[in-house]
């Protein structure tokens, strides 16, 4: 790449960059997925992030997208509506993610028969993000117990572990995350509000750990960019004004 084309790139994505409030809060939905389709980079494009997973107990490692609004599901814990948690009743979450169970019919891409990994614990999911964020909020359907279903949230900058969430402590009354909206059961589905990098005394990260239990899913995953992206907003303005000249 020569010097002046990688000028311009420096320009883009700074420009690019510039365009994003600095309160924004990007939101991971799982939308526009089919029902079982295996998710890896397809939200690379439109969120900067790609996704891998690994089962424990199967040889094989499948994120997967899940539709809570189905019936007759090979899981009906994960069907709406919610029986318990802070989004009781019809919330509207559309798809989720589980870490699947079977391997059925995944030579398409589509798993036939989407169901999540009941071992316990069962495996991780992973959200690897191109930028730094400085915060994260999240979903959390089906955890049955957090006890039994022991599950966290691990943090990492750059490779290193920087944080480590354990989900006991949004319904643990003596803990800092405590949240007493926060309901586990089946067929359960809470809100985690977000959690800033400031909340956990750190700078920010760059991949997002889920660490699950047993059978569960997550859904509307909710990150803020880190100031530092908005920083390139002088520099694209420098760029413009080199490019007059
Ligand atoms: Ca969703
Ligand atoms: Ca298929
Ligand atoms: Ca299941
Ligand atoms: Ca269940």
């Amino acid at each position: 790449m020569s010097t002046t084309m990688r000028a311009l790139s420096v320009c883009a994505l700074a420009v690019a960059a510039g365009t994003a409030g600095a309160d924004t809060i990007e939101t991971i939905d799982f939308g526009g997925l089919v029902h079982g389709e295996i998710v890896s980079t397809q939200l690379q494009g439109s969120h900067g992030v790609t996704i891998d997973a690994r089962n424990y107990s199967r040889s094989f490692d499948l994120a997967v997208a899940f539709d809570t609004h189905r019936t007759g599901t090979r899981d009906d814990d994960l069907e709406d509506p919610w029986s318990m948690g802070n989004l009781v009743g019809h919330t509207n979450l559309g798809n989720a993610l589980i870490l699947q169970e079977n391997n059925y019919g995944i030579g398409d891409g589509v798993a036939d028969r989407p169901d999540d990994e009941g071992s316990r614990p069962a495996g991780w999911i992973r959200f690897s993000f191109d930028e730094v964020k400085t915060g994260i909020g999240f979903d959390i359907l089906d955890l049955e117990s957090a006890t039994a279903e022991a599950s966290s949230l691990k943090l990492y900058l750059d490779g290193s572990l920087v944080a480590s969430i354990d989900f006991m402590d949004f319904v643990d009354a003596g803990a800092d995350l405590y949240d007493p909206t926060v309901v586990y059961g089946n067929n359960s589905a809470n809100r985690i509000g977000i959690i800033s990098a400031d909340d956990l005394g750190i700078e920010g990260f760059d991949t997002a750990k889920f660490k699950l239990g047993g059978s569960m899913a997550i859904d509307t995953i909710k990150t803020v960019p880190a100031p530092g992206t908005f920083a390139l907003l002088g520099l694209g303005g420098a760029c413009v004004a080199r490019r007059r000249r």
